[in-house]
């Protein structure tokens, strides 16, 4: 498998030698010679200029070929950044990407819930190579991170909601899907945590297992590690949470990672407090005085069985596949989902809002059928002013034949 990374790596490069030989003006890219290059799409927001399309991710027309690793069909794309020691004690950082249900070609072969890119391409400016894909397989193919029966009724697939990195160890967030609902719709068991300490091979964290109930089901979780006060230590570990597939709103807990004394803990300590459920607090709306106010994730669990409520929640109904990041550039938190037919941006100066009125970003008018906008520090260049992010395409023909399922690399220009 290394080797085969080697072998893209060399390719990618040569690639970009002949292109310099050749010599085209300047500003000719991977991605400007890419099919999945689109004019720039813009709404006029308050702080978005325009948007574009400008590579594949995943698919054989793609900056990278992923079906030399049976990745032909497949969505997400949610990137997280993962650093570590290799066998000769160099200090190696990747942006890997999580992918959903995936597919030898559309939604067809080999079906896997869910797989994990592995990238050391830091400019996504002329499209994003991929080195290779997490494999436990001899041919180096792609293989699952999480296992799944594929059984409607029971376990029908196994969702990738979110990644991150804590200490030495990565942590994978899912949704146990029960059975799929109309299009965009679907019914969850549970929402679970796999854990890999060698970047390679996961296994189940029990203690960090929230099943669903009747009322509210916090089973599509997405962490992540965030510096509230901005003094460049991390504070708390946040965990966003949507109950109820495209159509819910979004809540979120946390858990301190810091001392009594405000140090911050070990990478090790910090695991052993986020995976106890009783170390989280549920951000439960403001008091009187317009304060945040925070009770225990047991308290919280209990109380809204009996009493549902929409006021601490953080972003309001419908919420779909959420991301959030600081942009240094705004000097705000970023929030990016669907909200109905479009991919939305909401900024907020804390983690948990109050966020600012949707900005539309694109809609499914520009890319049929639509979904997710996901990103990360490290996907953002010129300090902020360009956001580089994922969005998948299910598209289905008039017989309702799948006839497009990939991930797009998407340009967003601020204003
Ligand atoms: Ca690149
Ligand atoms: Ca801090």
């Amino acid at each position: 498998m290394k080797k085969k990374g080697l072998i893209v790596a060399l390719a990618g490069l040569m690639a970009f030698c002949s292109v310099s030989t050749v010599g085209r003006s300047t500003g000719v890219t991977a991605a400007t010679n890419s099919p999945f290059l689109t004019d720039w799409i813009s709404y006029n927001t308050e702080h978005i200029e325009k948007t574009r399309s400008i590579a594949g991710l995943t698919g054989d027309k793609a900056t990278t070929d992923t079906t030399q690793w049976d990745v032909g069909g497949t969505d997400l794309g949610i990137p997280f950044t993962y650093t570590y020691e290799d066998a000769q004690g160099n200090e190696k950082t990747e942006l890997r990407f999580v992918f959903g249900d995936t597919f030898t070609r559309l939604l067809k072969g080999n079906w896997r819930s869910n797989v994990m890119a592995i990238s050391t391409d830091t400019d996504p400016s002329d499209g994003i190579t991929i080195d290779s894909f997490v494999s436990t397989a001899s041919d180096g193919k792609a293989t699952a991170l999480i296992d799944c029966i594929h059984q409607p009724q029971q376990e029908n697939t196994a969702i990738p909601t979110g990644a991150v990195q804590v200490g030495d160890a990565i942590y994978l967030y899912y949704m146990g899907i029960r059975v799929w609902g109309d299009p965009g719709d679907w019914w969850n068991n549970l929402g679970g945590v796999y854990k890999s300490t060698d970047g390679t091979h996961f296994t189940r964290v029990e203690s960090m297992y929230i099943y669903a109930n009747k009322m509210w089901s916090a089973t599509q979780n997405y962490p992540k590690l965030i510096d509230e006060d901005r003094d460049g230590v991390i504070d708390y570990y946040y965990v966003y949470t949507l109950s109820h597939a495209r159509a819910s709103g979004l809540r979120c807990m946390r858990a301190s990672l810091k001392d009594e004394q405000g140090n911050l803990l070990s990478g090790k300590e910090q695991q052993a407090v986020i995976e106890n459920l009783d170390n989280y607090e549920y951000f439960n709306g403001y008091n009187e005085s317009g304060e945040p106010t925070w009770i225990k994730y047991n308290e919280y669990y209990m109380a809204f069985e009996w009493n549902y409520s929409e006021t601490n929640e953080v972003i309001s109904a419908p919420c779909g596949e959420m991301s959030i990041c600081w942009n240094p550039y705004l000097g705000k938190y970023m929030a990016t989902y669907q909200q109905h037919n479009a991919l939305v941006m909401r900024l907020a100066d804390k983690p948990y809002g109050p966020f600012s009125k949707a900005e539309i970003i694109v809609t499914s008018a520009d890319f049929a059928s639509l979904y997710n906008a996901f990103t990360t520090e490290t996907m953002l260049k010129d300090n902020g002013k360009t956001v580089y992010f994922t969005m998948s395409q299910w598209i289905k023909d008039a017989n309702g034949r799948n006839t497009d399922y990939l991930v797009r690399l998407m340009e967003m220009k601020l204003k």
